[in-house]
């Protein structure tokens, strides 16, 4: 993989630098399947849940959520930290908030994409 990626950087230094600096950045993960790469990796779930918020990180751009169970991505209630996506969801929102989200996983990885005030 080491030198694969070298290899890609040297070839790339030329002319498609902001193609590299896209990838470097990206989910590698997704690499091995390049069908779809303007969707979300195939195993995606997406669910609502409720929650309050406990923290919130504008540099990082997260949210972390009290939540209730959400069974369509078979969770327990638990808090947990969500990337927010788009960061513009985390404007106006408090720390203490009640919140309806949406969520969408990918392996580990979990993403808030709506929030809905109460
Ligand atoms: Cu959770």
């Amino acid at each position: 993989m080491r030198t694969y990626l070298t290899v890609m950087l040297a070839l790339s230094s030329f002319s498609a630098t902001p193609v590299v600096a896209q990838m470097m950045g990206g989910d590698m993960k997704a690499m091995p399947g390049m069908a779809g790469m303007d969707r979300p990796a195939p195993a995606a779930k997406t669910g609502q849940g409720t929650g309050v918020i406990t923290a919130i990180d504008t540099k990082a751009n997260t949210l972390t959520i009290r939540h209730g169970a959400i069974p369509s991505v078979s969770w327990p209630a638990m808090t947990m930290t969500f990337k927010a996506s788009p960061p513009t969801l985390l404007r106006g929102l408090s720390v203490g908030q009640t919140i309806g989200f949406d969520v969408r996983t990918h392996g580990m990885a979990a993403e808030v994409t709506a929030v809905r005030t109460k």
